[in-house]
């Protein structure tokens, strides 16, 4: 019988739509009636294992999964032994240090001394001494932007996203320890048969991420502009230019990165496009 990969995932929480989402879209759809632990997906040979999220680093570095998808805090965190593979793109967040509103703050020395409460104290001990400072930690598992304000400690080291639980306790952010994001892990060895289903996992999840960082764009251009509008586009390759019934005009295609978008927009309006069009891309096999 062939193998299956396993893949561990967050059974429910902050990471488990964008996870089911990312999934879908390279075609392995999660139905989980009865909340079961493990699915077998029918159309990729994997066995999908839902766990809780602190567990997968750990199930991975013992092979009892061959690969997850987690946050890199967590990862970093457990410092197990695995593969880092790929960075996801959800799930975004940073790990932070927080103090009272009202205490001066100029840089990690002020922290000498103090008491941090914290779910990430491995994370947190070595950002420490990395700095040269030497604080107390206390680890505790959850509700940690309240600790100050009960006198439990000094300040806090927390994931933050918006940065509004922090606002809402009286806090602010001084530091930055990492900056996290849902990542593909793997275990450090697989047999040639898991391997090569990994690489062709990541393949396909490699198609869907570029695809949410470009755009297909369209528009009119007047031929004495094509020169011009095709120096502007930053495409994969040369952009498809073909006729209008209009004399004299042409349609130009073209696939332009996310992040360059709106100042390509600019561009192309001043050398002459008109009437664009932009379009989301599903998936971009290269
Ligand atoms: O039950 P299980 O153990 O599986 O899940 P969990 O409760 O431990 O984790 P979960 O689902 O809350 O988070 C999973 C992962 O999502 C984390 O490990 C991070 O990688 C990522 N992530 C992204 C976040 C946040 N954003 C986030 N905002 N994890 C937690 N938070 C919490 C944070 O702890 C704080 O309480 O949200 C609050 C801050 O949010 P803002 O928006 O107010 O700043
Ligand atoms: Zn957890």
């Amino acid at each position: 019988m062939s193998k299956r990969l396993r893949l561990a995932i967050q059974s429910s929480g902050r990471l488990s739509d964008s996870t089911t989402e990312l999934l879908s879209a390279i075609g392995i759809r999660i139905s989980r009636p009865d909340r079961k632990l493990r699915m077998v997906s029918e159309h990729f040979a994997l066995e999908v294992l839902f766990v809780r999220d602190d567990d997968i680093p750990g199930y991975v570095a013992d092979g009892v999964a061959d690969v997850g998808i987690v946050g890199e805090n967590v990862v970093l965190e457990k410092n197990p032994d695995v593969r880092v593979l790929d960075r996801l793109g959800f799930a975004r967040c940073r790990l932070s240090i927080a103090l009272p509103k009202a205490d001066p703050y100029s840089g990690p020395k002020d922290l000498e001394g103090k008491h941090i409460a914290t779910s990430y104290p491995g994370l947190l001990g070595r950002y420490f001494e990395q700095q040269g400072v030497n604080v107390t930690i206390h680890e505790i598992s959850g509700s940690v932007e309240i600790a100050p304000g009960i006198g439990l400690a000094d300040g806090i080291c927390d994931i933050v996203s918006s940065g509004s639980t922090l606002i809402s306790n009286g806090l602010k952010e001084v530091e930055t320890v990492l900056q996290s994001e849902a990542v593909l892990i793997a275990s450090q060895e697989l047999d040639p048969e898991l391997a090569a289903l990994l690489d062709t996992l990541r393949f396909r999840i490699q198609s869907v991420l570029k695809a949410g960082k470009h755009r297909y764009i369209l528009m009119n251009v007047p031929n004495t502009a094509i020169e011009r509008v095709t120096e502007i586009l930053p495409g994969m390759r040369a952009p498809t230019v073909m006729p209008l019934a209009t004399e004299g005009w042409s349609s130009v295609h073209s696939v332009i990165p996310e992040n360059t978008f709106w100042d390509v927009i600019d561009s192309l309006k001043e050398a002459g496009a008109e009437g664009m069009l932009v379009i989301p891309i599903e998936k971009m096999v290269l």
